[in-house]
């Protein structure tokens, strides 16, 4: 899944914020269908049997379409499923800790807020970042926006080396600008998941990363 992760534009994340339970498979088929180039699973309410449960549901289809499927916040599920790669924050320890319980393979990522942050992930080793939130979000409340300031820095320094992410309030009004200002790859989860036609909303989200 390498590979799949060095081509990836379009980072989509099934939030269970947004999404219910039994509608995570539809919107999954939705984002990839769309465009999606990765998908996440993201449930920051659920606990780690119903993370699992959905993890399962989730991957077979993320596998037979050709796109990695990441697990949000838990090594340990991760592994135990198979997933293609977890995600983590800047608070959930270090890139050797997760090695061992995942092993030397999978795809680790790591969200960073500042261009310190993202010089470390990628010195540390990390095989992608999320650099945000760029703007507040509701998806995460209380968290103030860095701004598109450094957005170009952090793609020419880090992004020559591992795939940076843009994300945080990022939506398909907006995304023009975020490209503009030296985006590449994107991450958007509430524009896409309220949409009336998530496939449709994605489609449209995706045009603007090919075509820059
Ligand atoms: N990490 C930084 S911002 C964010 C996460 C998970 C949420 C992005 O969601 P949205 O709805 O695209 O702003
Ligand atoms: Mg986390």
């Amino acid at each position: 899944m390498k590979d799949e992760l060095k081509n990836a534009l379009l980072y989509g994340i099934v939030d269970r914020g947004y999404v219910q339970q039994t509608e995570i498979r539809v919107v999954a088929e939705s984002l990839i269908a769309g465009g999606a180039d990765i998908i996440q699973l993201r449930a920051k309410s659920c606990d780690e049997v119903e993370i699992e449960s959905m993890a399962r549901e989730l991957l077979p289809l993320c596998r037979a379409a050709g796109v990695p499927f990441i697990v949000n916040d838990f090594p340990e599920i991760a592994a135990r499923v198979g997933a293609d790669g977890v995600h983590i924050g800047q608070d959930d320890g270090s890139l050797s800790d997760v090695r061992k319980i995942v092993g030397k393979e999978m795809l680790v990522g790591r969200s960073t807020h500042s261009v310190a942050q993202a010089r470390q992930a990628l010195l540390d080793g990390f095989d992608y970042i999320g650099f945000g939130p760029l703007f507040p979000t509701p998806t995460k409340k209380g968290r103030p926006g860095i701004g598109m300031e450094n957005v170009a820095l952090v793609q020419n320094e880090v992004g020559q080396q591992i795939p940076v992410f843009c994300i945080g309030g990022i939506t398909r009004k907006n995304i023009g600008t975020v490209t503009q200002a030296g985006a590449r790859r994107i991450v958007i989860v509430s524009d896409l998941l309220n949409a009336e036609s998530v496939e449709e909303a994605t489609a449209q989200a995706k045009q603007f990363i090919t075509k820059t």
